[in-house]
């Protein structure tokens, strides 16, 4: 074989080479566009992550705010009668309060100012908390005279001749002194309207589910 031969040869084979190369680039071009768009569809979804942040916090900061209020109510309880009753946890704290510090208290460790709806209920809270005390309720009629709601369910609280559990003491409400707007459950386990803005204790109820 002469020099020329093998040089020619050499170079047949890097054009064989070579063209192999180039058949080869338009898979290679497909493999790439598949790439850059399997890519796109990552940073799209990258993106979509990204505008699902703002939930994503507040979804973590209610379920912290919802963590506080069980602390807050856990730490509370240690220093507080309790009871458990139905479906809720009541809770009176070792202290006094109008009626609205007590609302937003009760709501502030996740409840709500006690609500009473049947005899029984009534007769639990009397048992468990009234000593010789009364207790404020979560009811009025601030909003409107003499139509008495109780404040977290929006249920109607009857009068002592309507259909529906209510356990109004007689010649109760008065609304005294035009002044009496709220509802407190007495040792005896009955109700009177007083004033809103005097303190005593109060229950805060929990519903457990
Ligand atoms: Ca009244
Ligand atoms: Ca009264």
């Amino acid at each position: 074989m002469t020099k020329l031969d093998s040089l020619n040869e050499v170079f047949n084979r890097g054009l064989a080479g070579v063209k192999r190369d180039i058949s080869a680039l338009p898979d290679f071009e497909a493999r790439i566009n598949k790439l850059e768009a399997d890519l796109n569809r990552r940073l799209e979804g990258v993106k979509r992550d990204t505008s699902a942040l703002p939930d994503f916090e507040a979804r973590i900061n209610k379920l912290e705010a919802y963590f506080n209020k069980r602390s807050s109510f856990i730490a509370l309880s240690a220093s507080s009668l309790v009871g458990i009753h139905g479906k809720g946890i009541y809770i009176r704290p070792n202290n006094k309060k109008d009626y609205n510090s007590a609302t937003k208290f009760c709501s502030d460790i996740g409840g709500y100012l006690v609500e009473i709806s049947s005899e029984e209920e009534n007769s639990f809270i009397r048992k468990t908390f009234t000593t010789d005390w009364v207790i404020i309720l979560g009811g009025s009629d601030r909003i409107t005279e003499g139509n008495w709601k109780w404040a977290h369910s929006g249920d109607r609280i009857p009068m002592r001749n309507q259909i529906g559990f209510q356990k109004w003491a007689a010649n109760e409400p008065n609304n005294h002194a035009s002044n009496q707007h709220c509802v407190h459950i007495r040792p005896n386990g009955e109700w009177g309207d007083y004033d809103c803005q005097l303190e005593d204790y109060y229950i805060c109820e929990v519903d457990l589910i």
